[in-house]
């Protein structure tokens, strides 16, 4: 199959190759596309060194799939030029989340809403992905009335820029290029992308609407608090969710163990509960800190923690490409 990288050269682009590398995914051709500025470098897949190639020619290839991880100004730009040319497109930003005719995919969730009309088709935001993974099951046995989450995010979710940010104030230089409005190290800010007109950052709002496209429920109610801390590997969350039927906290442990995708992390004796050092490099959403709201019937509370760049993107996005093989959507 030919695959185009959209993104190649950056932290998520880079997490895709090794993931199509590690799920052996059928690349038979690989075109890795970044920006003018990164003509004339390589990246390794496999072993093997290729040049960077430009959004033109990757187009006039024809590939079967491009995996975006560029932003939402190119994804609106170049995503439809290759979906004109027959490739399927599976898109990492925010541009078409939201669209009506786009699906949003969590594969262990509503890939069976794939169809062969879907060309362009919608990963996530990290933060979304973790919580409805961990969630879903739960809503479809007790259906979740309000999430109240709050985020403690990774900087890796900025990108490169963030993470030099970090390390140059840990080192005790002032950074050359600052990702963020304040410094990072030593600090933790309640700001992750946009301030919106109601208050909310673009992050909490993508939780909220995300959240209810997913599990395809418009009566979800969810508040959030998105907050940026000095850690790499993944991000974690607190949630608090109300249920409008009440549940067993065995039945709650039952069910999250049996959840594709989840692996529960809950032994409070052994001081064992997740964390993003041990998230760091995996697939799966760790669930720990499983208890119940004693101020509040119905009420859970969970604490979420997966490597953002992984489930959060790059393994989402391989999944949903490998989810599009399995139902004869893709093919080479
Ligand atoms: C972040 N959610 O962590 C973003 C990345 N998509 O900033």
């Amino acid at each position: 199959m030919k695959v185009a990288v959209v993104g190649a050269t950056g932290l998520v682009g880079g997490e895709m190759l090794k993931v199509l590398a590690e799920r052996n995914f059928p690349v038979t051709e690989l075109l890795p596309v970044a920006s003018e500025r990164s003509m004339g470098q390589e990246i390794e897949y496999q072993g093997k060194k290729y040049q960077i190639v430009s959004m033109d020619d990757a187009i006039a290839a024809r590939p079967d799939v491009a995996i975006f991880s560029a932003g939402g100004g190119v994804s609106k730009e170049q995503a439809p030029r290759f979906a004109e040319v027959g490739t399927v497109v599976i898109d990492n930003s925010s541009a078409w989340r939201m669209d009506p005719t786009k699906k949003l995919v969590v594969p262990e969730i509503n890939a069976k809403q794939l169809t062969p009309e879907d060309k362009i088709i919608a990963n996530p935001n990290c933060s979304t992905i973790q919580m409805v993974l961990a969630l879903h099951k739960l809503h479809e046995a007790f259906q979740i009335k309000r999430i109240v989450v709050s985020t403690y995010q990774s900087v890796t979710g900025t990108g490169k820029k963030a993470v030099d940010q970090l390390l140059e104030e840990r080192a005790g230089q002032p950074a050359s290029n600052p990702a963020y409005p304040h410094r990072i190290d030593l600090n933790v800010l309640p700001h992750i992308d946009v301030f919106e007109a109601n208050g909310y950052t673009k992050e909490e709002m993508k939780m909220v609407n995300e959240t209810k496209k997913i599990l395809s429920d418009d009566s979800i109610q969810v508040t959030a608090t998105a907050v940026r801390i000095p850690v790499m590997g993944g991000h974690s969350e607190a949630l608090n969710v109300e249920f409008a039927r009440d549940f067993a906290l065995e039945e709650v442990y039952r069910i999250l163990r049996a959840t594709e995708g989840v692996e529960v992390v809950d032994e409070i004796a052994k001081n064992s509960y997740p964390m993003p050092k041990d998230a760091h490099g995996k697939d799966a959403v760790l669930v720990g800190r499983i208890r119940r709201d004693e101020s509040q019937p119905r009420t859970l509370n969970l604490w979420v923690v997966a490597d953002n760049l992984r489930k959060g993107a790059a393994t989402n996005a391989v999944q949903i490409a490998e989810h599009m093989i399995k139902l004869g959507l893709l093919k080479a």
